[in-house]
């Protein structure tokens, strides 16, 4: 293993984040690795880690000011042994290499997990929708699928969305496919239920994460009812885990954007959640508005010098940390044990450092790592691809059930895992241990491909 990393780190120099996320999982697999020599012998790990394909292209555009601009796009196919390519587009100025194969990476076991027939695959472009016209995130998004459109296809590739890609950003992108291919077709999730979106998919990692929360409370006979809970982020995933949390009966006490937090001992009940979806998704506003329009609230602006996010540092029960990678630090861990947190559902992907899982599995805490506890997102995908194939669409509550059975059997999936290699309760071996079986048995049936 340690000549697996070595080699791992010379070959992708400098991309810390997809190396932080394949040393996780190539500590788990390893008690799989010796109980199947021929994973070993198939060089499968060797396989997984190399993306299929590593698409990098020029992404002009010209602004409302008349000037012209460049971006930098990508979309890393990473494994299609078990589906077409699956996951999201990333649009964010910290997009780069690293970024964007690490959460294709891990979305190749996350896919695994959901039972649906989906391979491994992310995109995006260090562009900021922030503080743009929408004629101009249109130019971008046009642009970006001139060069893109020729990779993908129902079933070769289909794209997502993920942070500041939302549904305004999937309908050009879809617009502008449609035209470059004259063929309307399933090529993107998240689309508007309109024009071929599934319902529940806005709501779908959200939901799925409080889900997985409330699975993980079962196994000590607990339920979310009464539970005090920090949520970190505003965007898709954080609101629509605020929903599910009241719909169960917690109380979400906090939410962030990068500028800085709320903290609200009340709660965010549902006037108020309605709120923040009109403020972030309408307006376009920051979340230090909600301090302004609610005086019970306090507002912390973002310390960049300090060295913890005083977010993670209230007495609750539980965290959802639904922002970005690596958003809870060894400190942030520490304080969120000490303050006696002993549920963590990861909205997010990666956003808890190596050294605060340590810390989390040593004190046994309810932890489910991003690629199950978020797996929500792209199961709905999924089903709008089934929903687009059979050219149906099923109700809120066909596919919000069809959500809850998945985000059960992955927990399910998880335990057992962990059970079967001797690591019981740790849903990061599970989780890693559960999608690399399926990926890697698919892998060694269809050959050195
Ligand atoms: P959104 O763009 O809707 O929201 C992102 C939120 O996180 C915003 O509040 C944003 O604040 C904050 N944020 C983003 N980057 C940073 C940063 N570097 N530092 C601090 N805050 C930051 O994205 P989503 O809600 O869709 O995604 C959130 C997380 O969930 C991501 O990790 C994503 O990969 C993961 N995820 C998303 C899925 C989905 O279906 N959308 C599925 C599975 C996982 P600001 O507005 O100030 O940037
Ligand atoms: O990280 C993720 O799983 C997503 N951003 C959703 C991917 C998808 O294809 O729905």
């Amino acid at each position: 293993m340690q000549e697996f990393m070595r080699m791992c780190v010379e070959c992708n120099p400098g991309e810390t984040e997809f190396l932080q996320a394949v040393s996780e999982v190539a500590e788990s697999v390893k008690p799989v690795l010796d109980r199947h020599p021929e994973y070993r012998k198939a060089k499968i790990l060797e396989r997984m880690v190399e993306p299929e394909r590593l698409i990098s292209f020029r992404v002009p555009w010209v602004d409302d000011g008349g000037e012209v601009q460049v971006n930098r796009g990508y979309r890393i196919q990473m494994n299609g042994a078990i589906g077409p390519y699956k996951g999201g587009f990333r649009f964010h100025p910290s997009v780069n290499a690293s970024i964007l194969k690490f959460l294709a990476f891990e979305q190749v076991y996350k896919n695994a997990l959901t039972t649906l027939p989906m391979g491994g695959g992310k995109g995006g472009a260090n562009f900021d929708p922030k503080g743009k016209s929408d004629l101009e995130v249109m130019r971008f998004c046009q642009s970006f699928m001139n060069e893109l459109f020729r990779h993908l296809g129902p079933n070769t590739d289909v794209p997502a969305g993920d942070i500041g890609v939302g549904a305004r950003e999937i309908g050009y992108l879809f617009g502008a496919y449609k035209k470059l291919k004259n063929e309307f077709t399933g090529v993107l999730t998240g689309k508007r239920r309109e024009w071929g979106g599934s319902l529940i998919r806005p709501e779908a990692t959200g939901y799925g994460s409080v889900y997985f929360a409330a699975e993980m409370l079962a196994t000590r006979d607990q339920t979310l009812e009464g539970k005090v809970c920090l949520v970190s982020g505003s965007g898709n995933v954080a609101q629509f885990t605020v929903e599910k949390l009241i719909e169960m009966g917690a109380r979400a006490v906090t939410l962030s954007d990068s500028s800085g937090y709320i903290f609200d001992e009340k709660g965010i009940d549902r006037a108020k959640l309605d709120y923040v979806m009109h403020l972030k998704n309408v307006e376009r506003g920051r979340i230090k508005e909600y301090a302004d329009r609610y005086p019970e609230a306090v507002y912390t602006p973002r310390d960049p010098s300090a060295d913890f996010n005083p977010l993670w540092n209230y007495k609750a029960d539980c965290a959802f940390p639904s922002a970005t990678q690596n958003e809870i630090n060894a400190k942030d861990a520490a304080n969120l044990v000490n303050n006696g947190v002993y549920v963590v559902s990861e909205g997010a992907n990666m956003p808890t450092v190596p050294e605060g899982v340590d810390l989390f599995l040593e004190h046994k805490i309810l932890y489910g790592p991003g690629k199950a506890a978020n797996a929500g997102g792209v199961s709905v995908s999924g089903l709008e691809m089934s929903q687009n194939s059979l050219r149906m669409s099923w109700t809120r509550e066909e596919v919000d059930g069809h959500l809850h059975r998945i985000m059960k059997d992955i927990h399910k999936a998880c335990v057992e895992a962990a059970e079967s290699y001797g690591t019981p309760g740790n849903y990061v071996s599970g989780a890693n241990i559960a999608g690399f079986e399926k990926v890697a048995r698919a892998m060694l049936d269809q050959g050195v491909i």
